[in-house]
């Protein structure tokens, strides 16, 4: 304003040029002016709406905002809890980390067990194999001992029958033994001797040699045969009967010299005890035998048999 004050002064002239173009000027102010309002006005409509706009966004925010922050609360919350769940979680896999250590020793120790367990079941198996061994050994031993028991059940029944037969025998035995002793006291009685299994009867009459033939059978004997050594040793050392004459069952009256028994054998060569040089058949009348008794083993005559002497019977013992 100063500077247009100046002007004025200056130059009239130049004054109504001046306000013209002032004027002017003004008006051109004015129109900017009105522009710049309008602008304004444009740029105050853009601001309400920015404003707008503004209060719009920051209430879309603040929702949004909010929004955010009930889900991080959520989150939070989530997050939390899955701290927790971990920290469960953790502590459970520690309990589960323990107890699987726990299991693990178990395990060994389980193991441990078995393998004892298999010995043990292999050791009993064994003993098992040996006490069915055993056992069917027993069963076997029991079969035979009751096989054994029921033979000898058996003989034993046997053996009793045979012992019944036995006491039968035994019965007969000692009524034959004394009938025999019976018999043995009647002949020890009539004057019969007894010498190995045989009776002998030294007579004290005296008789032809065909009567004491037939009186020894009527005795129940026959005239003696001699048959052993041992015989005729008895017969010579007979007491009372020492230097007696004796007929024996010997005679050759049917042929001869060829000597015969009374059984009909012939006399023995190994077993004939003739005196000397008998028989010597004396006046071809000698064809019966007798023995003198005197302790001289060979002791035997032949003899007329008409001749009387005493005669010796033998009788087998019943
Ligand atoms: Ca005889
Ligand atoms: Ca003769
Ligand atoms: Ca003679």
């Amino acid at each position: 304003m100063q500077t247009q004050f100046i002007l004025i002064d200056i130059s009239k002239e130049d004054t109504n040029s001046d306000i013209h173009k002032l004027r002017s000027e003004n008006e051109n102010i004015t129109i900017q002016k009105r522009a710049v309002e309008s602008q304004l006005s444009g740029v105050q409509q853009q601001l309400e709406t920015l404003k707008e706009e503004h209060a719009n966004v920051t209430k879309d925010l603040v929702a949004n905002l909010s929004d955010i922050t009930q889900k991080l609360e959520s989150l939070q919350m989530s997050y939390d809890n899955a701290t927790a769940i971990t920290r469960t979680l953790k502590a459970n896999l520690t309990d589960i980390t323990q107890t699987l250590d726990i299991l693990k020793v178990s395990y060994a120790n389980a193991t441990a067990m078995t393998d004892i367990l298999e010995r043990n079941l292999t050791d009993i198996t064994q003993t098992l194999d040996i006490l069915k061994v055993s056992y069917a050994n027993a069963t076997d031993m029991k079969e035979t001992l009751e096989r054994n028991l029921t033979e000898t059940q058996r003989i034993l029944a046997g053996q009793m029958n045979t012992n019944d037969n036995l006491t039968k025998e035994i019965t007969k035995l000692e009524k034959a033994v004394e009938d025999v002793q019976k018999e043995a006291w009647l002949k020890f009685k009539a004057g019969w001797e007894y010498f190995s299994g045989k009776y002998y009867y030294f007579s004290t009459d005296n008789k032809k040699w065909t009567e004491s033939r037939d009186a020894c059978v009527t005795m129940g004997g026959h005239l003696v045969i001699i048959e052993t050594q041992e015989e005729q040793d008895f017969l010579i050392h007979h007491n009372p009967a020492q230097n007696q004459d004796y007929w024996i069952g010997l005679t050759d009256s049917a042929e001869e010299g060829k000597w015969r028994w009374v059984d009909n054998s012939l006399l023995n060569n190994n077993t004939k005890y003739w005196r000397g040089t008998e028989p010597d058949n004396w006046k071809d009348q000698e064809d019966c035998a007798r023995v003198n008794v005197n302790r001289v083993r060979d002791s035997w005559y032949d003899s007329s048999c008409e001749d009387r002497y005493k005669r010796i019977c033998e009788s087998k013992a019943k």
